[in-house]
């Protein structure tokens, strides 16, 4: 069974267009956003497969619908394998997204009006985490910590006082753009010292955490949420780990409380990914990526470029345009035209605003995957500084996209689209 087959070809020639025209721009471009990745294989065709055609509302041996028998064996292989994976005493492998997850793990513990202290996502932090336009920054009392002035890095003895003014019954931590380890340990420390339970949302990190490169907040933090697709690799989805003392309250958070009926195709693909996720493989996988983002760091920071904090730790850096007068949307916009897919992102203390922004967001996990490695960043750097430095200079930008789609054919993302 191919992926896109001749039924669906006859079926819907607009859809089938469109996704043979997006497999030619992930294969021919170099995806640099640090929250995207190539699924393999095996997850791709689990998504897409009759896992999709039934309903299964509940827990394995709980369910509202008959007939789920080998929903079952899929669910409770997840959470098996998730179990294992993770070290966590209880995980919950239903929700959506990521945003599902946090909403599940507020629901969960918090109330309407509660306090919780979060990241700034104007400092780094994601929207679910007391973004006013958010539900979180609506339903619950939310304030923010950002990162220091001084070094762009989070400061925790501020972060200390924070949490010791407003007393949170919940402090938050984990970011959608921070380049810099996570002490997990030293807000354990805060939350206890106030009083408050801890939830770390590792989406951008937890692949990382799994090979050893990040600190592990599993053991530490009350809940631990994720999603499944970005360093992970997996499909898109999200879970939420937890001590065992919280799992019925955060699986009720999650069904009946947040959500109904499980994707349970997307449910058997985090199964996939996760038996993935144990081989050795995988772990050097992760090492590659920081290895991959180390590299293009310094190459950045040679060509002239600042990025904030000086560099990174883990898969991502902010690269700040403000010498070069460029904003970050009109340098993605330029980057995507040479063949380089990277997003815009607000730096710290940002005087322009969300959508337009002063710096991008560069990331490894794609290109890893691929198979690129240090020689290859060190090109990509070069090839995103001629672009940026140049920017009213369209045959350069013509000229890379060309030298991209050289070196895309030498990494290829799947061999053949009918082999999906
Ligand atoms: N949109 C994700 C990211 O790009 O970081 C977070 O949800």
């Amino acid at each position: 069974m191919s992926f896109i087959d001749t039924s669906l070809r006859q079926t819907d020639p607009e859809i089938s267009k469109i996704i043979e025209g997006e497999y030619e721009r992930q294969t021919k471009t170099l995806v640099m956003i640090p929250s995207e990745n190539y699924a393999s294989r095996a997850v791709l065709k689990t998504m897409g497969s009759i896992l999709t055609n039934k309903y299964a509302e509940g827990y394995p041996s709980e369910r509202y619908y008959n007939g789920c028998g080998y929903y079952d064996m899929a669910e409770n292989l997840a959470r098996e394998r998730g179990k294992k994976l993770f070290k966590c005493e209880h995980i919950n492998v239903q929700p959506h997204t990521g945003t599902s997850a946090n909403l599940a793990a507020y629901f969960a513990v918090l109330d309407i009006g509660d306090r919780v202290l979060g990241m700034d996502t104007a400092m780094g932090g994601h929207l679910t985490h007391g973004k006013k336009l958010n539900f979180s920054g609506r339903y619950f009392e939310f304030y923010n910590y950002g990162v220091s002035r001084k070094d762009e890095r989070l400061d925790y003895d501020e972060i200390r006082d924070q949490a010791k003014k407003i007393k949170p019954k919940l402090i938050v931590c984990g970011a959608s753009a921070y380049p810099r380890t996570i002490d997990f340990e030293k807000f354990r420390e805060i939350a206890d010292e106030v009083g408050a339970m801890l939830m770390t949302d590792i989406a951008h990190i937890i692949g990382l955490v799994c090979a050893g490169e990040h600190p592990d907040p599993v053991p530490i933090a009350d809940i631990v949420t994720s999603t499944t697709h970005k360093t992970l690799r997996g499909p898109r989805g999200a879970i939420v780990m937890c001590k065992q003392a919280l799992a019925s309250k955060i699986d009720k958070a999650v069904f009946p409380g947040t959500q109904s009926g499980p994707l349970m195709h997307q449910i058997a693909a985090k199964a996939v990914c996760f038996r993935e996720a144990q081989s050795f493989g995988f772990k050097e996988y992760q090492k590659q990526i920081v290895r991959n983002a180390a590299v293009l760091a310094e190459t950045l920071l040679e060509e002239g470029f600042r990025l904030t904090t000086g560099g990174t730790d883990n898969h991502l850096m902010l690269v700040d345009l403000t010498d070069k007068g460029l904003s970050g949307r009109d340098a993605a916009n330029l980057l995507e035209e040479a063949g380089i897919t990277v997003n815009k992102n607000s730096i710290p203390y940002d005087t322009k605003s969300p959508i337009v922004t002063s710096g991008i967001r560069p990331g490894t996990p794609a290109l890893t995957t691929r198979g690129m490695k240090e020689d290859e960043m060190k090109i990509i750097g070069k090839w995103i500084s001629q672009v940026l430095n140049s920017p009213r200079n369209e045959d350069i930008r013509l000229k890379i996209r060309g030298e991209v789609e050289e070196l895309c054919e030498q990494f290829p993302i799947y061999v053949d689209i009918n082999q999906w």
